[in-house]
């Protein structure tokens, strides 16, 4: 069977034909006005950037290379002794586009575990955090510091040719990618159980079997389930996300593959973003414990009101391009209906109570163009429900996963050798005298 590196050789070429063809031919054809709304309005809705390995689209949802959530529930390569489709096989297809094997998906399983070590010095420097330090932004250190042992940086240094690019990006991306484990556990550790031993990394583990295990959960086939499932389906989602267009960004300065992905987990680390779902579960907890045990859907009307009228936004609702329920949250609802513990846990049966109520609230507040849940809005109460109740933490699990997407972007704009991204900017001023023109 072929391996990772031999089908991205096989796939490049094709694509860079495909991205010259575009060039000669249709340089010029327009796809879409710019609007003085996009200008002032976060660019929301322009088509303004390449990204090959997903689209999302505003009803239907994300489809990685053309393939829906289900689609992929159903294709992708789960770990030997589980039902869900794990990280490896998402990477696999977010790269090369194709469906790996069983075999493939071990391998490149095999091949995370035996580079999942950290160094010591990022050791050390974790370990020298204060507790009180937001898990995020140790992890953000955490992955700059990796750059220590960057291939690309490396590479750069002593002259390679525009057509190296790639290999070196991959190599440094597959290095951060096996190592993020560790390091996300290690953080865990150091701020919710100092003093507790750390498991290492178990070559015979996936990435995400070695994760849970460092998280202390190894023992929860469920949980580690959720969170193979949770880790694969959140690696991408289109490239204009905060934290992908900021690894993209950065990327495209030809910054190595661990300070842009550095830079898009403090774009995650943002309330609007990653973050939202620390601030769903602790909205949710928040409702619970002013509520009490037995909620009505009108004491969940009130509660949303309330949380409207004092002019917060009702955390894992709405989306900049999403016009329907995220089906990342449909599909992560659907594990937790499939197993009668979760179905009966208090906090998902809140999850599923405002959901019933939100949307409807939402409509007749009348701003949100989505009144529908996001993922955020279920993605940490598993993970609560079995005991891994510190929410300041959630985002770090995302920005394990969001590594999948980014990386593959910054791989592929070293392959198609696209640009420094530099978009013109204007003044109020400037903007009205192109309008009066
Ligand atoms: N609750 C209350 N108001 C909202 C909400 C919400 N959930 N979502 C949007 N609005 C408001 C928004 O603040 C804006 O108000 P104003 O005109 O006063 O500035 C208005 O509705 C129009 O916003 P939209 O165009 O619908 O949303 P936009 O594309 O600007 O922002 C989000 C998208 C996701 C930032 C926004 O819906 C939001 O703040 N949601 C809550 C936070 C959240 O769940 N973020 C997670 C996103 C997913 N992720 O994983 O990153
Ligand atoms: C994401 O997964 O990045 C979020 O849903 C936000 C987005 O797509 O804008």
């Amino acid at each position: 069977t072929k391996s990772l590196r031999e089908t991205m050789k096989e796939v490049i070429p094709p694509k860079q034909e495909q991205l010259k063809k575009l060039k000669v031919e249709h340089g010029q054809t327009v796809v879409g006005d710019v609007k003085v709304d996009n200008i002032i309005g976060g660019m929301r809705g322009l088509k303004a950037m390449l990204w090959e390995a997903s689209v999302l689209d505003p009803i239907e949802g994300i489809r990685f290379h053309g393939l829906s959530i289900p689609d992929c529930q159903k294709v992708l390569p789960a770990a030997p002794a589980g039902k869900e489709m794990i990280p490896e096989s998402m990477l696999w297809l977010l790269l090369t586009g194709q469906v790996p094997t069983a075999e493939q998906t071990k391998e490149l399983s095999r091949e995370l575990a035996e580079k999942g070590d950290l160094p010591k010095f990022v050791e050390d420097l974790v370990d020298s955090f204060p507790r009180s330090l937001h898990p995020m932004t140790q992890l953000g250190m955490g992955v700059a510091a990796l750059n220590h042992d960057s291939q690309f940086q490396a590479a750069y240094e002593k002259g390679i040719k525009k057509s190296e690019y790639w290999t070196h990006t991959l190599e440094d991306s597959i290095n951060l990618i096996a190592r993020l484990p560790a390091l996300a556990a290690r953080i865990y550790r150091n701020v919710y159980k100092p003093g507790t031993e750390l498991a290492g990394v178990q070559k015979d583990l996936d990435l995400v079997g070695n994760y849970s295990n460092m998280l202390g959960y190894g023992h929860n086939e469920t949980l580690t389930e959720y969170l193979r499932l949770y880790i694969a389906l959140h690696g991408d989602h289109e490239g204009g996300n905060a934290s992908a267009h900021t690894a993209h960004l950065v990327g495209s300065t030809l910054s190595d593959p661990y300070l842009s992905y550095s830079a898009a987990l403090f774009a995650l680390a943002g309330p609007l973003h990653g973050l939202a779902n620390q601030e769903v579960l602790r909205w949710q907890l928040a409702m619970q414990k002013e509520l009490g045990d037995k909620i009505s859907q009108e004491d969940i009307k009130a509660y949303l009101w309330k949380t409207l009228n004092s002019g917060q936004v009702v955390p894992g609702y709405g989306h900049g391009v999403l016009r329907n329920p995220d089906p990342r949250f449909i599909a992560l609802q659907e594990f937790c209906d499939s197993r009668s513990d979760l179905k009966s846990s208090p906090i998902i049966d809140l999850v599923n109570k405002t959901f019933q109520v939100a949307p409807n609230v939402l409509k007749e507040h009348g701003k949100t163009k989505n009144p529908y849940p996001n993922v955020d809005a279920t993605s940490g109460c598993v993970l609560y429900h079995y005991g891994l109740t510190e929410f300041k933490y959630y985002t770090v699990i995302f920005g394990v996963s969001r590594a999948l997407g980014c990386l593959t972007q910054l791989v592929w704009a070293r392959a198609l050798g696209l640009p420094l991204e530099r978009p013109k900017s204007l003044s109020m001023d400037a903007l009205t005298k192109i309008i009066k023109q």
